[in-house]
């Protein structure tokens, strides 16, 4: 039994406007996972560099940080055991070519720019996620 654990879920603006919200979400219930919060919001260009600085350096960077600041997207906190890798393993590999069959990005994804979804990839981003998205804290 692994341990309960929060994890930070993000539905980037391609999977909203492609209208896949009701299923992403889906999928993650069907996985025995239960949402402590939501916030759909297009997020600012200071929030989104903040999430994403771990990639400054990167040259997909500003690229990134423009399309996840291009419209609205569906910021979530999923709670239950396991549920940081759980998620990760919902989601796929970052580039759909190498994603597990049956994955969100396996099955919707066509591009390693829009692959639809953000989960945390690790306890401390998790951590560190979650405070950024939810400044005034979770539901219990
Ligand atoms: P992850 O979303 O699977 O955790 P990361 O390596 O953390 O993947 O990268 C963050 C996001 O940056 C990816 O989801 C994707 O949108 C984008 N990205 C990652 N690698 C590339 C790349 O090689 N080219 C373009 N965009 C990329
Ligand atoms: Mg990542």
């Amino acid at each position: 039994m692994g341990d309960a654990q929060t994890t930070f879920i993000m539905i980037k603006p391609d999977g909203v406007q492609r209208g896949l919200v009701d299923e992403i979400i889906g999928r993650f219930e069907g996985i025995g996972l239960r949402m402590l919060g939501r916030h759909d919001l297009t997020p600012s260009l200071e929030l989104a560099e903040a999430h994403y600085a771990i990639h400054r350096e990167r040259p997909f960077y500003s690229d990134l940080v423009e399309f996840v600041t291009s419209g609205p997207v569906v910021a979530m906190a999923w709670n239950g055991e396991d549920a940081i890798a759980a998620s990760r393993k919902l989601i796929g590999a970052t580039d759909w070519r190498e994603a597990e069959p049956g994955t969100i990005r396996a099955d919707f994804a066509r591009s390693i720019e829009r692959n639809l979804i953000h989960g945390s990839d690790g306890e401390d981003t998790a951590a560190f996620e979650l405070g950024l998205w939810f400044p005034d804290g979770l539901e219990d």
